[in-house]
């Protein structure tokens, strides 16, 4: 049995979209952030086969989650009664060949995305620290099954601005566009399309000798062109 206390997770921010509840924890450990998503196809049922890893007693969901996925094998999600405070990590994803009965107060939550990756429709993020090239960072993403993010509405922009990223700081990081092929025309590099939506900041783009690649500015969320081979964080995105 692992202590809750070990783990002292303190909810942030908690979001209700339609069906899902999103939640972002803060953990004194390598964990510092959390999304799990509510699967209502799964309210009240749980399985009745004694086919779990780990019971927890007397747990909140959030600590629920750190201890997921603080453990070694795979976090596909955990079994949660918001009535009793139980808690059950599951072998494996649930399907339909288990067999389900229906009890009060069981819930799935879903772990979509993996440890330090944040959650936003249908996709996971991940802002990387570690100071890249704009082709190095691309390089990066791709290793890890993902792309250098391209960011595609407002809506986005705003999420990745303030969720993702949340800084006050003048700091820009790279997003996943370049206008290296023909000078002008930025491209995402995932979907080698043009922008359907930018945000420039004023007086951007300018090719100030010769800048090929597109950032983002942590605090405002506008975009800038910078020489490819200077050394910036980064963000990641894949589908989920
Ligand atoms: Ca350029
Ligand atoms: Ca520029």
């Amino acid at each position: 049995m692992l202590k809750k206390t070990y783990y002292r997770c303190k909810p942030l921010v908690r979001l209700l979209v339609s069906f899902l509840t999103l939640w972002f924890v803060k953990c004194n450990t390598n964990i510092n952030k959390i999304e799990l998503i509510k699967l209502s196809e799964y309210d009240k049922r749980l399985p009745s086969l004694e086919d779990f890893l780990t019971e927890l007693e007397n747990v909140s969901i959030i600590e629920c989650g750190a201890i997921c996925l603080m453990n070694k094998f795979v976090c596909v999600g955990v079994f949660y009664n918001a009535l009793t405070k139980f808690c059950k990590l599951p072998n494996d994803y649930p399907n339909k060949t288990m067999d389900y009965g229906v009890q009060p107060g069981w819930g799935f939550w879903n772990t979509e995305c993996n440890s330090g990756w944040l959650y936003h429709s249908d996709h996971c993020y991940l802002l990387n620290h570690t100071q890249k090239s704009w082709h190095d960072a691309k390089l990066q993403c791709e290793s890890n099954g993902a792309f250098l993010a391209d960011i595609n509405s407002a809506e986005e922009n705003s999420w990745i601005t303030e969720k993702l990223i949340g800084s006050n700081s003048t700091d820009q990081t790279w997003i996943g566009a370049s206008d290296e092929a023909i000078e002008g025309i930025f491209i995402w590099s995932k979907t080698n399309s043009t922008l359907k939506f930018s945000n420039w900041r004023e007086g951007e783009k300018n090719d100030f000798k010769g800048e090929d690649c597109l950032s983002i500015t942590h605090n405002t969320g506008k975009w800038n062109d910078r020489h490819c081979s200077i050394h910036l964080s980064f963000i990641c995105k894949k589908i989920t």
